[in-house]
């Protein structure tokens, strides 16, 4: 097997989602720095990639494929045999996707959003991020309460998805204080066997 080519910026949350998958499931990556600031990734040859011109996107032989989601579906159903990480039997599976499209919403429009707001300068309504935010972290502490990960006894892509914009929801601003089964959870991720950390923000991308 070739490595799998990941394009990513090493300030991507929606990038380290996928780095960090490729870790825990132990798939060897190359990973590729984008340079957002400079504008790489809307260049013909990355939008032959992504035409949103976005991180993350992987190559996997002739698989080329965007969306950080839609890869850890793809990365999980093909490489992890237990069957664990996106279980296929029907209510799991749903119980799985109903995690990756709040992280396609809530996480995206709440912590990530004020991160990019306070991190990157992004001209976008804070407040309205911070009240998101709190919202989905009020939930997320309420569903951690009676289980250790989002979505039952075992970590599954759901909590991969939406771990990383939670971890750096300080960076946007916002306090977990008030959460903690959900600083509980984080520290149960960060003790799963391979897990990598994405790098605390200096200067970079969003
Ligand atoms: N829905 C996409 C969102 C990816 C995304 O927002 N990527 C950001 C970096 S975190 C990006 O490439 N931004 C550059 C741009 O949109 O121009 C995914 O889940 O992969």
């Amino acid at each position: 097997m070739t490595d799998i080519v990941l394009y990513r910026n090493p300030l991507s949350g929606h990038a380290h989602r996928v780095e960090l998958l490729l870790s825990l499931l132990e798939i060897p990556a190359r990973l590729v720095d984008v340079d957002l600031r400079a504008g790489a990734h809307k260049t013909p040859e990355f939008l032959s990639k992504n035409p949103f011109g976005q991180v993350p996107v992987i190559e996997d032989g002739d698989v080329t494929l965007a969306d950080s989601n839609a890869i850890l579906v793809y990365l999980a159903g093909r490489y992890d045999r237990s069957g664990a990480w996106y279980p296929r039997e029907p209510l799991a599976a749903a119980r799985v996707q109903q995690w990756l499209s709040v992280a396609a919403g809530q996480l995206a429009a709440g912590p990530a959003t004020a991160r990019l707001i306070k991190l990157f300068g992004r001209g976008l309504d804070h407040g309205r991020a911070v009240w998101v935010a709190e919202q989905l972290f009020a939930v997320m502490d309420q569903a951690l309460a009676s289980q250790p990960f989002l979505t039952g006894p075992t970590p599954t892509i759901a909590d991969v998805a939406m771990y990383t914009y939670t971890a750096h929801a300080p960076e946007g601003g916002l306090s977990l204080e008030p959460y903690g089964n959900v600083r509980a959870w984080l520290v149960r991720v960060e003790a799963l066997p391979g897990f990598v950390p994405m790098q605390r923000a200096g200067a970079g991308a969003g």
